[in-house]
């Protein structure tokens, strides 16, 4: 594995290159253009310059998240075609600088959703939570914003303003849309991009609907053992993979996470580690990495990703904010570096026991 840590550029993000550099195993970055809009073609140009800005600070692209998919092929509106064709074109000029993993999403209109970005807890650290009944309580503008009052100044991903000024007609376009038609359209999305991953050689790992089971009435089709192997069954190459990210399959505790990494050997391409508490099976908040402060043994997560022989990038997830930081929420400096720590201390542990035998 390799150690990461999302990185949202120079533009938007309060950490740099240089301090995460200095974080402790760490080699790569995660990262993408933000400026772009999903459809929005991403140049060769645009790639290597990015490519060239995280090099000199000593680090490396280890991969991208996310190239987003637009709605129109989310949809499978007429414009699904011409979005496509701009998406292997992205593809192709990732291929072409060196770039090997992909992170995506396949959720109609919202990326992910919380009800609380700043829960205070006891150690008065603050964390992003979910509470169902808030979800119930609210109509989908005024999740929009709830979320931007919280944001500490910052730009969320998947909570752009673009979004939010459209979510009505968003809402409209999936009208119609169940999780059958949803399905049928991302496996004629990715058989459409195969060809060109498989000659550049890309890893196209989708990350779970957050949290894993459908809110606003939208459908969700990326959040147990059982969809995710449909997916995988339904497109069996390689580079047809995933994103293992157990704070949002762990949203659900039916996902048994240690059991489906490993039902997932070999597609696993990318691993988002983190830990949830549970106060009750509806409301949970983000905690720190370690098994003792959540619900999650987070040994056993990391030794099925060793056992398994997962070889990609690793990043902690959404940090909590601690020491004072004012940052965009969960992705403060202090408390993933805590997490890289964490799991680098778990993986060094399991790989050391494995090979000398004790
Ligand atoms: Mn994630």
């Amino acid at each position: 594995m390799e150690m990461t840590l999302r990185w949202y550029g120079s533009k938007h993000d309060t950490v740099t290159l240089e301090q995460i550099r200095q974080i402790p195993g760490v080699t790569g970055v995660i990262t993408m253009l933000y400026d772009k809009q999903p459809g929005d073609l991403w140049t060769q140009e645009e790639i290597h310059a990015l490519k060239e800005e995280v090099e000199a600070a000593g680090l490396h692209i280890a991969g991208i998240e996310s190239v987003n998919v637009s709605d129109a092929i989310k949809a499978g509106t007429a414009d699904r075609d011409k979005d496509i064709a701009t998406y292997i074109e992205c593809l192709r000029n990732l291929g072409k600088e060196d770039i090997h993993l992909v992170c995506y999403n396949f959720m109609p209109v919202f990326d992910w959703t919380r009800t609380e970005l700043a829960r205070k807890r006891a150690d008065g650290s603050t964390v992003l939570a979910y509470t169902q009944e808030a979800v119930d309580n609210l109509v989908p503008e005024k999740m929009f914003d709830s979320i931007a009052s919280d944001m500490n100044g910052t730009m969320m991903p998947g909570w752009e303003p673009e979004r939010m000024a459209k979510v009505k007609e968003l809402f409209e376009l999936y009208k119609n849309i169940d999780e059958e038609t949803l399905f049928n359209n991302l496996v004629y999305f990715l058989k459409a991009i195969m060809p060109v991953c498989n000659e550049y050689d890309i890893k196209m790992a989708i990350h779970p609907d957050d949290p894993a089971w459908p809110v606003f009435g939208l459908p969700r089709i990326i959040r147990s053992e059982e969809k995710i192997l449909r997916l995988m069954n339904a497109v069996d190459d390689v580079h047809n993979g995933v994103t293992f990210c157990a704070g949002s399959y762990g949203t659900s505790l039916k996902n048994d996470l240690p059991h489906m990494i490993r039902a997932l050997k070999g597609r696993v391409h990318f691993a988002h580690v983190r830990n949830l508490k549970f106060n009750t099976p509806d409301d949970f908040e983000e905690a720190c990495h370690l098994s003792s402060d959540g619900t999650f043994d987070m040994y056993e997560i990391v030794r099925a990703l060793y056992e398994t022989g997962f070889n990609g990038p690793i990043r902690p997830d959404h940090g909590r904010m601690i020491w004072g930081e004012v940052a965009m929420p969960g992705y403060g400096l202090y408390d993933r570096a805590l997490g890289a720590c964490y799991i680098e201390g778990l993986w060094e542990a399991i790989e050391k026991a494995e090979t000398r035998g004790f």
